[in-house]
């Protein structure tokens, strides 16, 4: 069974997050997905509307996930790797090359991500559109 990991906040999930994580899927057989919990978002300087028990029910629900766990740090990718018999790690491509170290115990691959949609994106357009 080929497994694959990748990791993220999924933060009100749209379709650059679901074409993500069909795409890693599509990979192997088993997806697991870390998704940062809230003192690592503060630690990414990121704040999500919804909390980690949030995004963690919301994405446990999509049919290509098999498994979620929290994203504590930057530090615990190699030992979760190991931890979960990892074969592969998927990021979108605008973390390009930033997990090369991995490719000493599974394979890394950055996908292109999905234009013209962001979580920043919609939480700026719902703001303006507030404000109008
Ligand atoms: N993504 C995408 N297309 C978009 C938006 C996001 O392909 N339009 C991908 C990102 O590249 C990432 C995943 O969806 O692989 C999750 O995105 P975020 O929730 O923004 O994750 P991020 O804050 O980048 O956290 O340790 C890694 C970090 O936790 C990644």
């Amino acid at each position: 069974m080929k497994k694959v990991i990748t990791y993220g906040t999924f933060d009100l999930l749209h379709k650059g997050h679901i074409n993500l994580l069909k795409r890693a899927k599509d990979l192997g057989d088993y997806l697991i997905v870390a998704i940062s919990t809230d003192q690592f978002n503060a630690l990414k300087n990121k704040e999500a509307y919804h909390d980690y028990e949030s995004r963690k029910l919301i994405v446990e629900a999509i049919r290509y996930v098999d498994k979620v766990i929290p994203e504590k740090d930057w530090e615990q990718k190699l030992a979760d790797v190991s931890k979960y018999n990892v074969d592969i790690f998927v990021m979108g491509d605008d973390w390009e090359g930033e997990f090369d170290f991995l490719k000493e115990s599974c394979e890394v691959v950055y996908l292109p991500r999905t234009s013209g949609i962001s979580t920043s994106k919609i939480k700026s357009e719902l703001f303006k559109n507030e404000s109008l």
